[in-house]
């Protein structure tokens, strides 16, 4: 009887490990945090995002995303700017639908930084003679140009919608 107590118990360890070694990711999570009640986000290629469904300008857009648990996007590389624009187009967003991302050139003209990663960014991806009006647009989002999502850069005081990315909780780390 203690054998088999003790077979089962060790089936019972080996599985949890099994499973917590093969975790799938899920493709939806929920987030929720103090008095801002839950948000879902959606794995879109390898990250989690939201869309905002109310037009904001982009001071309100960086605080709603970090009200949700999230900041507004940094999209770093092509892989998620195609995964991002794929997904945005299948929900049939047209040119319509601006949103908002992280990039601004705020603090120095055509120094584009993210707001979230406080970061130069490394990946652009922009529509047809963008950036433009260098002393007046300085925030930028996307926009649908021909067949897919492209970044332009627009005034940060005009309304549009959001794209919010879950933050990466350990961010940062002590490595001293
Ligand atoms: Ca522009």
């Amino acid at each position: 009887m203690r054998c088999l107590l003790s077979f089962l118990l060790a089936v019972c360890f080996l599985s949890a490990l099994v499973q917590s070694l093969h975790c799938p990711e899920k493709s939806e999570i929920n987030v929720t945090c103090d008095k801002a009640g839950t948000q879902k986000y959606t794995l879109i290629g390898s990250k989690y995002y939201f869309v905002g469904e109310s037009k904001v300008n982009w001071f309100n857009a960086v605080h709603i995303c970090r009200r949700y648990g999230g900041d507004l996007a940094t999209i770093q590389n092509a892989t998620e700017m195609h995964a991002i624009s794929t997904y945005l187009i299948s929900l049939h967003y047209d040119a319509n639908r601006w949103l908002w991302i992280s990039g601004n050139d705020l603090v120095t003209v055509r120094n584009f930084h993210s707001i979230a990663t406080g970061m130069p960014l490394t990946y652009f991806n922009w529509s047809a003679g963008q950036p433009d009006y260098p002393n007046l647009e300085h925030c930028m989002h996307l926009w649908l140009k021909g067949a897919e999502f492209k970044m332009n850069n627009w005034q940060c005081n005009e309304k549009a919608f959001y794209l919010c990315e879950r933050q990466n909780d350990a961010r940062c780390w002590d490595g001293f």
